[in-house]
């Protein structure tokens, strides 16, 4: 595993060395999806994921052009996004990507700025500065594009305190599936096409301020069949986390290339949320109809021990209990992770989700990619585009 880790200390208050601060985060605010049926996506959140009712936006509230679902897990919210009619541009970016994430909002201090800094280096604006009134205060966004058709929302809200935001109002329902103890996006990983990686890079890094803590390169990341090369940009505080992936030349088609072909254009592959107990998030999940990705073979499990004890880490969980659910272990020097990957959520082959518990560990289990991804192959194989 190659690092170029420019940071002191990984951790919440450390700032990386290098890392600019004309962009301060606070965290990550929002994840919006656009769905050709928000009210059936909304419900399969709730059911198979646990995520709570939390705010709408429809008819009933005077927006005619498009409903909005607001659903929250702990520090997680999800806005799901469907047009009313055939005039909304968000038709068009149904019809060529499917269900997928659109905005990936990240919550400021001031929204002002953090759109004036970005874009005079460089960033394409997708919504000017705009401010929000209701009742409870002000809300102030403002949108640059990422990579694809993907958009970053900075959000403003310390002089709001209504319920998510103005336009909304708070959802409640008598339908209300426990939370599976979903707690914070850990990382959001975007898949761009053959080439771009180092010009994605060099945005994040130009444009955001972000350092690349963590690179994977084809050598590293490969099966016998398929390659995908892979590094981690992190902004200074290292609460937001964006691996970006690119395809690379394998013997069969890489899955990075699958999801390009699928999502037609670059977009997010992978959201990955963290939990503190991940054996009873990934039984709930299951047992709630979520499709994880095949076990890994015996193979694998057999080799865990070894791989903690070269690190000197003692594995809290029953190894008996990760293995029956298919739940991966990967080791470095601070400590270990946990981790398992969805299949994808809708019929394209294109967005999936990560559980994952962190024991120490600030990597992105690179000693699992070869089961995950023999693991992802087979998926490719049953589809026919392996
Ligand atoms: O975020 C990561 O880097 C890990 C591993 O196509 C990973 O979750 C990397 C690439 C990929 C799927 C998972
Ligand atoms: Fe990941």
């Amino acid at each position: 595993m190659s690092k170029d880790i420019k940071s002191v200390e990984y951790g919440l208050e450390k700032i990386f060395e290098g890392a600019a601060d004309f962009l301060p985060l606070l965290g990550t605010d929002y994840v919006e999806f656009y769905v050709g049926n928000a009210k059936q996506a909304a419900h399969f959140y709730k059911t198979a994921f646990g995520f709570q009712s939390y705010a709408y936006k429809g008819l009933e509230t005077g927006s005619r052009d498009e409903v909005s679902y607001v659903l929250k897990q702990d520090k997680i919210r999800l806005v799901l996004t469907t047009p009313l009619n055939s005039k909304s541009p968000i038709n068009d970016h149904i019809v060529k990507h499917g269900d997928g994430v659109k905005v990936i909002a990240l919550w400021v201090e001031d929204a002002r700025s953090a759109y004036e800094e970005t874009t005079t280096r460089g960033a394409k604006s997708y919504m000017e500065p705009t401010v929000e009134t209701d009742e409870h205060g002000e809300v102030v966004r403002a949108g640059i594009y990422t990579y694809g058709e993907t958009v970053h929302m900075f959000v403003e809200r310390k002089n709001y305190n209504g319920t998510f935001m103005p336009g909304f109002k708070k959802w409640t329902s008598d339908y209300n599936p426990e939370p599976v103890g979903l707690k914070f996006i850990d990382h959001m990983v975007g898949n761009v096409g053959w080439g771009e990686m180092n010009t994605w890079v060099k945005w994040y890094e130009d444009v955001m301020g972000f350092v690349n803590f963590l690179s994977f390169d084809d050598k590293q990341i490969h099966t016998e069949y398929s390659a995908l090369m892979s590094k981690v940009m992190s902004n200074g505080n290292g609460r937001i986390k964006f691996p970006i992936n690119e395809p690379a030349e394998g013997k069969k088609r890489s899955q990075i290339e699958e999801y390009l072909d699928f999502y037609e254009s670059p977009g997010v592959q992978h959201i990955a949320v963290a939990t503190d107990d991940i054996i009873n998030t990934v039984s709930q999940l299951r047992s709630r109809g979520v499709e994880f990705l095949s076990t890994p073979p015996e193979a694998y499990y057999n080799a865990v021990p070894g791989r903690l004890e070269a690190y000197s880490h003692e594995l809290r969980e029953d190894i008996e209990k990760l293995k029956s659910l298919g739940i991966m272990i990967d080791a470095d020097e601070e400590g270990y992770l946990l981790q398992i990957f969805t299949k994808p959520v809708e019929d394209r082959p294109t967005l999936f989700f990560e559980i994952i518990q962190r024991m120490g560990a600030k990597g992105f289990g690179a000693g699992n990619f070869k089961a995950l991804f023999e693991s992802i192959e087979r998926e490719q194989a049953l589809r026919g585009t392996l």
